[in-house]
């Protein structure tokens, strides 16, 4: 029961976790504001490029593509309900995460923060909501029946705990410059 409610939700989200990893991974190049500044502040910074940004939707996808061929074996592994994604759906997870920590930078930058500057709460959350959002706006009905109010607590709570750890392995192996 637990197991299948913690599986199905993390299943559910993955192919909006991964997108940012693979952004810092695979980031540089041209940034996506082209150096244009907003009140002498960068409209989004060097942090959003689009290499990084199209490396990781075509990531997230590629992972929702993979996880439907999976799926069937994991689940009955775990014994677990696990959703399938519909291209539309794996689409607005990937690409909505993408632009949910890019909304965030846009808000970031207003508020004068720097490039990596951390902000609490929206770092770990931006690209949940984006991702949901995107989501719900390409696939209403898949969206609402797959994030059910308990998968969605489940993701609410454990998507911090994953981003904050990640984010420190990452800066561990020398792979990102801040540890958030
Ligand atoms: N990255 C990218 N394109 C994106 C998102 C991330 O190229 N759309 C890469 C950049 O190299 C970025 C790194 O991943 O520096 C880490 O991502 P993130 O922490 O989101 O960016 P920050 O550099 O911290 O910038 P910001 O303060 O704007 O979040
Ligand atoms: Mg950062
Ligand atoms: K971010």
């Amino acid at each position: 029961m637990v197991v299948s409610l913690v599986a199905g939700a993390l299943w559910a989200m993955l192919p909006a976790y991964v997108p940012n990893n693979v952004a810092v991974l695979a980031g540089g190049g041209r940034p996506i504001d082209g150096g244009r500044t907003v009140d002498g502040r960068r409209l989004l910074g060097d942090g959003k490029t689009w290499r990084g940004t199209a490396a990781g939707t075509t990531a997230g996808v590629a992972l929702a593509l993979g996880l439907d061929a999976a799926r069937p074996s994991v689940a009955a592994a775990l014994g677990a309900s696990l959703p399938a994604f519909p291209l539309r759906a794996a689409v607005g997870l990937a690409l909505g995460a993408m632009l949910g920590d890019i909304g965030a930078s846009f808000v970031k930058r207003r508020l004068d923060r720097e490039r990596g500057a951390a902000v609490p709460g929206l770092d770990q959350l931006d690209f949940v909501v984006g991702a949901l959002a995107l989501a719900a706006l390409l696939e209403p009905a898949w969206t609402l029946a797959t994030f059910s109010p308990a998968r969605l607590a489940v993701v609410l709570i454990a998507t911090p705990l994953l981003h904050v750890t990640t984010n420190a392995g990452a800066y561990l192996l020398g792979l990102k410059s801040e540890p958030w």
